[in-house]
């Protein structure tokens, strides 16, 4: 087993505050920048994307740098370090991972309202129920789950559908050995994941939203017990942040980011291909398996290539088929 005490050089203590510190508290930033408030709302290092869709900032609305509330850090998380999944590149700055999310929920075109308002998801009590065509349905606590499965640590890349990247150290358990304990029938086909539905919680599922709600996702049967498909609790050796989709997540690095659902309360096995949230909004724009194809653009832009999420959007890299896991999962869509 790889060894858990010797720290690689992203890991957190390193990062302090130069990165993670200053995005968790992004007024502070700026004001340590010698920058007022206003002046970068919507926009740090070119990787906010959404602030020319938004209405231009209200300098005069906004509380003073001292009043910014801070965000805590989640707890640290230890799991041993899988070595088996290698990069092509280096690890995305933490910070940039916890600052530059999506999450519909609480914002649909405003990352940094995302992350804000994400911290008001209550993660504590949290079960995760496994229902549908299998022998031993059950509701776990994250605990319980995390003693059962010991936990790794594995780097992977994601790749957004609108061609940001990272690549990250998430700390989670395979999906398949989840699958192997409730012993689904033969009949189950496919593996349904719904996040959480509170309105109260999540401003972005308030009636009238326009979004299908709660964000349901799925897998054929084959693709979650892939040896890729993970369920992660943490990430950057502590427990996922909120905005990254604590308590628990999907993580399909071999896919375009919207199938790797967060927040994950229900996982349901069925015999029918599900309906998934973003197939439902677009049908035309997002299919059921999204696997990543530089080959084929999606109808408003090209997938050819991609952006890191800290390097810039001018940093192009070029889109790899499978998001580079091809070995790993191709077999799987050629016998289809
Ligand atoms: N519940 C839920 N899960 C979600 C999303 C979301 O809006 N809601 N966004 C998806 C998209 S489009 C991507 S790219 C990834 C982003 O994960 P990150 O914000 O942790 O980088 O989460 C996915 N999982
Ligand atoms: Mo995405």
């Amino acid at each position: 087993m790889p060894n858990i005490h010797k720290r690689p050089p992203w890991w957190l203590p390193d990062l302090r505050p130069t990165d993670e510190a200053f995005f968790l508290d992004r007024r502070r930033f700026m004001a340590s920048l010698g920058i007022g408030g206003a002046a970068l709302i919507g926009g740090i290092a070119g990787c906010d994307r959404d602030s020319d869709t938004l209405a231009a900032p209200k300098p005069t609305t906004r509380p003073a740098a001292t009043d910014a509330p801070t965000i805590p850090q989640p707890d640290a998380l230890t799991a041993a370090h899988n070595d088996q999944y290698t990069l092509d590149r280096e690890i995305t700055k933490v910070g940039a991972v916890t600052r530059y999310v999506n999450y519909y929920e609480f914002s649909a075109f405003n990352k940094p309202r995302a992350v804000r308002l994400a911290q008001n998801l209550t993660t504590d009590p949290w079960t995760l129920s496994i229902t549908g065509l299998v022998k031993k349905p059950k509701t776990f606590n994250i605990d319980e789950l995390e003693k059962r499965f010991s936990l790794e640590e594995r780097l992977y890349r994601h790749r957004c559908v609108e061609t940001w990247a990272m690549a990250l150290p998430w700390i989670g358990f395979p999906l398949r050995k989840l699958i192997k304990l409730v012993e689904p029938l033969s009949a189950a086909r496919f593996v349904r994941f719904v996040t959480f539905m509170r309105p109260e919680e999540a401003p972005g599922q308030r009636p009238g939203s326009g979004y299908p709600w709660p964000y349901h996702e799925g897998l054929r049967m084959d693709e979650a017990n892939s040896e890729l498909a993970f369920l992660a609790v943490g990430a950057y050796g502590r427990r996922l942040t909120k905005q990254n989709g604590a308590p628990i997540r999907l993580v399909t690095p071999w896919k375009y980011g919207y199938k790797s659902i967060k927040a994950i309360v229900e996982m349901q096995f069925v015999d029918k291909q599900p309906p998934t949230f973003w197939n439902t909004v677009n049908a035309r724009e997002y299919g059921f398996y999204s696997n990543v194809d530089p080959a084929v653009p999606h109808p408003r832009w090209s997938q050819a290539q991609e952006w890191m999420i800290d390097g810039g959007q001018m940093n192009k890299r070029t889109t790899l088929p499978y998001n580079g896991y091809g070995e790993l999962v191709a077999d799987m869509y050629a016998k289809q």
